[in-house]
């Protein structure tokens, strides 16, 4: 944990679609807290490329490095569909992770009170969620070779090489223990080692990392059994630690058993203590700028950024039972089944602060 004597900068990348609605609501919430915060904004993403032919440009990259953390909204825009790959939205946040070293990548997961008729299995089960994606994020099939080529029989091939190095198992592996003992003392590693020599490789390296957690319980599943089970029995998960593709599907996944994709927030980390945070949604094109969508998962963000990179442990707590208030107050946006605009969400959190 890092605690700042100056005032501390934020970075605010709205990025696309509903990215600049929900980051809305996030500032506002961090201004009345009335903590010592600056914030600069920078375009990212489908925004940034169609004002500077870049979707990471050099302006953005250097103030989410000058920053103390980022707020990250998201990025997608059906506009850019057609474009080059290196020139896609997307490429935003997957060079902001690799240039910032952000391979620890946080997604609690736990149902708030009285969402249980959103989630999408039975009461009981979804009140036993309480658990965390540990998902790796500067590997696997997003960064390995990949391209596009013709097969001997004239077929177009595309490949994604599917690579990890021991070094990336192992910070990754430390962190999921780490997190494992700061909770309940449980991790469940998941990979694919019956068939995926990197899921071999990744088992490995956690069983020796597991030698210095004597503390820690630790079980290896493999995906798809980890998918079946999140719905049969999440209260069975404390901490989940996983490659980057299996995170980026489990996480989504987990969201709908807690009620919403609106509701889930994350921190991308270094080994520093810096972050990135960002709610797990993408920038849903077909509800941009129409004010339906939920800003809780930005709100929440925000709050694991004042814990995890700010030292400000208590107005996390302060913004997340402000939530859990507004939420259980029957504030809901549609995703939740309700009538409340982003702004009016946003309201209520802040009513609740
Ligand atoms: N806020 C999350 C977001 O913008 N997601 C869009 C996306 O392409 N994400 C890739 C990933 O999370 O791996």
């Amino acid at each position: 944990m890092v605690t700042m004597a100056h005032s501390s900068l934020i970075a605010i990348l709205p990025g696309d679609g509903i990215g600049p609605e929900v980051t809305a609501e996030a500032r506002r919430v961090l201004e009345a807290l009335g903590l010592d915060l600056a914030f600069e904004e920078a375009p990212v993403g489908g925004a940034a490329y169609h004002q500077t032919g870049n979707p990471l440009p050099e302006a953005t990259l250097d103030l989410a490095k000058r920053a103390d953390a980022i707020l990250f909204g998201s990025v997608g825009e059906p506009s850019c569909d057609a474009l080059a790959r290196h020139l896609r939205p997307e490429q935003a946040i997957l060079g902001l992770r690799k240039e910032l070293a952000l391979f620890a990548n946080l997604r609690p997961a736990k149902l708030f009170a009285g969402l249980e008729d959103a989630s999408a299995l039975r009461p009981e089960v979804a009140r036993a969620i309480d658990l965390l994606i540990v998902r790796e994020l500067n590997g696997d099939v997003y960064f390995g070779e990949k391209g596009m080529r013709t097969t001997d029989a004239g077929l177009r091939q595309g490949y994604d090489l599917m690579s990890y190095d021991e070094g990336e198992v192992r910070r990754i592996a430390i962190a999921g223990f780490a997190a494992a003992q700061r909770r309940r003392g449980k991790l469940c590693s998941v990979d694919k080692a019956n068939v995926l020599e990197t899921s071999q490789l990744w088992r490995d390296v956690v069983i020796e990392v597991a030698a210095d957690y004597p503390d820690v319980a630790l079980s290896h599943m493999y995906v798809d059994n980890a998918a079946m089970q999140l719905v049969r029995d999440p209260g069975q998960f404390d901490v989940i630690v996983t490659g980057n593709l299996f995170g980026d599907i489990l996480s989504d996944q987990a969201s709908m058993c807690v009620g919403s994709i609106g509701l889930l927030p994350s921190a991308s980390l270094d080994e520093g203590g810096k972050g990135l945070y960002e709610p797990i949604h993408g920038s849903a094109p077909d509800i941009a700028g129409q004010g339906k969508a939920n800003p809780c998962a930005a709100i929440l963000s925000a709050a694991l950024m004042l814990r995890h990179s700010l030292g400000q442990p208590a107005a996390a707590d302060r913004i997340e039972a402000a939530v859990a208030s507004a939420l259980a107050a029957g504030h809901r946006t549609a995703d939740l089944g309700g009538t409340c605009s982003t702004k009016a969400m946003g309201d209520a959190v802040l009513a609740a602060l």
